[in-house]
């Protein structure tokens, strides 16, 4: 199971510069609406030091990162949930991932044509999100219709409830609250799960910046983002993929960015955000000819967490033989660890933590 941020927005403000700048992945980057028609897919490896400390500690093993895949998705327009612009087509391409990173653009440049004219990141948001409420009243209505009519014969009293608690939703929606702010009825959690809104996902906004950096307009759309807790992360999309592009190595990189008064990559932190978007975590294993990072949501046990690496190990688990990562880079191995008796035997109901180094025990 892999888990999908999808790059959402306007037409022209820089998603694809952004996934390529992401992926490496030499998307077609115009300065014209519309370039994008057919998604682009790319899985990017997550950066984490952790993973470097403990591969340093087995140098003869094999590095291997965890990943998060990126969709860059066709520019969405006001009326786009009527078809507008490339229409219902994106909306299905939404509909598929896991969390939203919606790019709003914050780059002034004349050569670069603006659906709305001029910059401006408070209305360019509204349009975004009122035409994901929308679909979402369309969706949320068909399913109140069909509860309406089911409430009309037999359980009656169990129905009318869930009808309630429904319309409830609708009414939130129609008033143009986005549903993940919202407390959901625990009779309705599974319906609407299954209808898979649009505006449930998890969010978080990236603010395309010119060579500039920070500006007004980045400024405004933290205040914004502040309003209902999203996070916001500030890319200078064309100079990062061009970056990207040119540095030959990760040397090379560094030099780069220190020459734009740059440390990280805006980048690393729009991988680690959407890590935490989507409420993921890390564990290590060192099985093997490899040293490897791995990804479970938040609240995972360790048997699922086994089924990541083999899709027996649930079924087959004994035990899971927990580390922590800073006590193994201590004592410079696992054969040390436990014999120092620092190695945690962990059962089915133990849940995985984040930075957790795992060694499986199966039947
Ligand atoms: N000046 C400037 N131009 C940028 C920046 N980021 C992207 N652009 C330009 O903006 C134009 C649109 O970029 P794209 O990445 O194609 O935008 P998009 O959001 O994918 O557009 P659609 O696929 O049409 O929805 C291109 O000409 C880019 O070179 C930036 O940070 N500064
Ligand atoms: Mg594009």
């Amino acid at each position: 199971m892999g888990f999908t941020c999808g790059l959402v927005g306007l037409p022209n403000v820089g998603k694809s510069t952004i996934f390529n700048a992401l992926c490496g992945a030499g998307a077609r980057v115009e300065s014209y609406p519309f370039c994008t028609i057919e998604a682009n897919v790319g899985t990017v490896a997550v950066p984490d030091p952790r993973l470097d400390r403990l591969a340093a500690l087995y140098p003869d093993k094999k590095k291997v990162p965890t990943h998060l895949e990126f969709i860059d998705i066709a520019g969405l327009v006001a009326k786009a949930s009527e078809g507008e612009g490339m229409g219902n087509q994106f909306l299905s391409e939404i509909r598929s991932v896991d969390a939203i990173l919606h790019v709003v653009r914050c780059f002034a440049d004349a050569n670069v044509a603006h659906p709305g004219g001029e910059i401006d990141p408070v209305r360019d948001i509204e349009v975004v999100e009122t035409e994901l409420l929308l679909k979402d009243y369309e969706t949320l209505g068909r399913v109140w219709e069909r509860l309406k009519r089911e409430a009309k014969g037999a359980d009656r009293r169990a129905l009318a409830r869930r009808l309630e608690a429904w319309e409830g939703l609708v009414e939130k929606v129609a008033q143009g609250v986005p549903i993940r702010s919202l407390t959901i009825d625990r009779g309705i959690e599974a319906l609407l799960r299954e209808t898979s809104p649009l505006t449930a996902k998890s969010l978080l906004y990236v603010v395309n910046v010119g060579e500039e950096g920070e500006n007004e307009c980045s400024r405004a759309v933290k205040r914004i983002a502040g309003g209902h807790d999203s996070e916001v992360i500030v890319i200078r999309g064309r100079i990062e993929a061009e970056i990207v592009e040119v540095a030959a190595s990760e040397e090379e990189r560094s030099i780069y960015l220190g020459e734009w008064g740059l440390e990280n990559t805006g980048l690393e932190g729009l991988i680690h955000a959407g890590y935490r978007a989507l409420a993921l975590i890390t564990f290590f294993t060192f099985e093997g000819p490899e040293v490897r990072a791995w990804t479970v949501p938040k609240g995972t046990t360790a048997p699922k967490a086994g089924a990541k690496i083999h899709s027996d190990f649930e079924e087959r688990f004994v035990l899971a033989e927990v580390m922590n990562l800073g006590e193994l880079l201590a004592t410079g191995s696992g054969k040390a660890l436990r014999e120092a008796g620092h190695v945690h035997r962990a059962g089915h109901d133990y849940v995985v933590k984040d930075g957790d180094v795992i060694h499986f025990i199966c039947a």
